[in-house]
């Protein structure tokens, strides 16, 4: 049947893999809002993280339950809810016959470079967590619903520091007179950013030999924890971040602001990375849905919004913190990691702006209202969660525990 203006559909059903996480929550409410059918799937591992690792958000989170029951009393839409493990296959297989989604969207990997870099147990995890839970995704879409088009998360880092502009994905090369457009090169530094290279080959794969439509979101580092939807009720409130193990690079230099902590520069501080607004990732992901890959196609789109240097961030949080009030010091810290830290980097993202993301570029207002939080919540920040401890070169065999 048609109207006007063409084919009436139904509501597109989006099934997000990961949906009780920073990004997944924010980006479920965001999708409920605009009508699309949205499953929250999630394994409530990343919670267990924090227990074990003795970490908690800045902000309080009320449970993935109460949160979605708080979302239909205030607006009347429902989100259906799937807590179980995407590596157990029986699980995932019931979750896509009863929800029949038209989407997918994965978010649900253990997303920490340093979480991953604790010991060899846990960089294990990280990579048959990330790598078998994506596979059983393209396994469970070729067997229950060909034509479901997958948004995977993955990141700027698979690509590294390259001497050279980074492409979207796929870059053409001369070689002896020949021709080709092949894979950008991948040169990721971590057990983390590595799984997600190894999920980008699979996916590519099966795209070409299944038929499988599939967008590979390579998202920067996301800052902020409001969306117009989080902010609606307490009990919709955000995760964020600020330890050392899953806390990322903004959001930690603002809550290091709030509670008179000096900025953590790692090493030299040059190291320069694609950074977005949390704002942005739900836009971009609504784009990547309403703008589907075509069957066999294996999209890339580099998902960020802005480049800063670690130096970059600290001068903005020292310069927003001034005009608070707040005495901001920086200290650079010995680098846990194995990264460059002076390096050229020049990225393009060029193809979501096509599609028409209107960027919230970072602004002294959002950066006020990001050191508000942190101000608003600093009696919950535990100081010795701040600094880093965990060394790319000291990972060893021996199981690490939180240290006491
Ligand atoms: P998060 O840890 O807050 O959320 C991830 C969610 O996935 C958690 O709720 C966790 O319980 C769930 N999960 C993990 N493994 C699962 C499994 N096997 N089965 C079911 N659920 C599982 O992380 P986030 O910051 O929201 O990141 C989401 C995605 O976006 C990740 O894939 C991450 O790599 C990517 N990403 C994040 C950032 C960032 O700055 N936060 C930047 C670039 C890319
Ligand atoms: N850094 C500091 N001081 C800090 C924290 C970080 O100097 O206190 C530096 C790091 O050494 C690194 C850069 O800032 O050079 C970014 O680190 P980060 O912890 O903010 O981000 P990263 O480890 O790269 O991981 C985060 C998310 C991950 C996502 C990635 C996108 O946790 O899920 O994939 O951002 S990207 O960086 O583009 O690969």
């Amino acid at each position: 049947s048609t109207n006007s203006n063409g084919p009436i559909s139904k509501p597109r059903r989006v099934m997000v893999i990961g949906g009780d996480g920073f990004c997944g929550w924010a980006t479920s409410l965001h999708l409920s809002n605009k009508n699309y059918e949205v499953a929250v799937v999630d394994s409530l591992v990343r919670r267990l993280f924090d227990h074990q690792l003795g970490i908690d958000s800045l902000t309080p989170i009320s449970s993935i339950q109460n949160r979605i029951r708080r979302w239909k009393a205030l607006t009347g839409k429902t989100m259906q809810l799937y807590i179980g493990d995407i590596c157990d296959f029986e699980f995932l297989s019931e979750a896509f016959k009863s929800f029949e989604p038209d989407v997918v969207v994965h978010f649900g990997e253990q997303r920490s470079a340093p979480y991953s870099m604790i010991d060899r147990s846990r960089a294990v995890f990280t990579q048959h967590n990330n790598v078998i839970g994506t596979l059983n995704v393209l396994f469970a879409i070729k067997e229950f619903s060909e034509e479901c088009h997958l948004v995977k998360l993955g990141t700027m880092g698979e690509y590294g520091t390259p001497n050279i502009d980074i492409e979207e994905g796929y870059l053409t090369i001369t070689h002896n007179g020949r021709t080709d457009t092949l894979p950008y090169p991948k040169q990721a530094s971590s057990f983390y950013h590595l799984s997600k290279v190894h999920d980008s080959h699979n996916i590519a794969f099966t795209c070409k030999a299944w038929g499988i439509r599939a967008t590979d979101l390579n998202q920067g580092v996301v800052y902020g924890v409001r969306t117009d939807e989080t902010t609606l009720h307490e009990e919709l409130c955000n995760r964020f971040d600020y330890d050392g193990v899953f806390g990322t690079a903004l959001n930690r230099f603002c809550v290091q602001a709030a509670v008179g902590h000096p900025l953590t520069v790692y090493g030299k501080g040059g190291q320069t990375r694609g950074y977005l607004d949390i704002r942005d990732t739900v836009q971009c992901v609504e784009l990547a849905i309403a703008n589907p890959a075509k069957p066999g196609e294996f999209r890339v789109f580099n998902q960020f919004t802005e480049q800063f240097s670690v130096n970059d961030l600290a001068g903005l949080v020292t310069k927003a913190g001034k005009k608070l009030g707040l005495e901001v010091q920086t200290i650079s810290v010995p680098n846990p990691r194995v990264e460059a830290e002076e390096h050229y980097y020049n990225a393009k993202h060029r193809k979501l702006i096509e599609l028409g993301l209107k960027p919230h570029v970072l602004s002294d207002s959002l950066l006020d209202s990001l050191l508000n939080v942190a101000i608003q919540f600093k009696d919950r920040v535990d100081h010795s969660q701040i600094m880093p401890n965990i060394s790319w070169k000291k990972i060893g065999v021996k199981p690490r525990t939180a240290p006491v």
